[in-house]
């Protein structure tokens, strides 16, 4: 998983500011940040993308989902609102194999995601 660059940043091995990090998830700013909340949360565990999700996965996925819940309230998000975003495979963009949940928001939103 050495070439993997969230198993990196997960390992401390590659840069990235992290803002929460427990056994099973690690949040951390994405480099490019298309809005001006932009935060990825990551399993820990390497898996390449939804399609590899398994139904034995489903806690982690919800742990996510909740790890995202409480980066946005303090962020100040839970008012204005904000979107979590799983691109996978080619066609949604999906740029780096090991799965993530972009929660993005602070400013107004299209319909499309970008
Ligand atoms: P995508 O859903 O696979 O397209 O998103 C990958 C994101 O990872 C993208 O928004 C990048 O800006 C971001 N990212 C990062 O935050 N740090 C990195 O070292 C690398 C990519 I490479």
């Amino acid at each position: 998983m050495n070439d993997c660059i969230f198993c990196r940043i997960i390992a401390g091995e590659a840069p990235a500011t992290i803002l929460y990090a427990d056994e099973q998830v690690t949040a951390f700013y994405d480099i490019h940040p298309i809005t001006p909340v932009h935060i990825l949360v990551v399993p820990n565990r390497h898996i390449e993308s939804v399609n590899e999700v398994e139904e034995e996965d489903a806690k982690l996925l919800g742990h996510l989902v909740v790890v995202a819940r409480h980066l946005a309230i303090a962020n100040g998000l839970e008012r204005r609102g904000y979107r979590l975003v799983i691109n996978t495979g080619p066609d949604a963009g999906q740029s780096v194999f090991h799965l993530h949940l972009h929660l993005i928001g602070g400013r107004s939103m299209p319909f499309r995601f970008q």
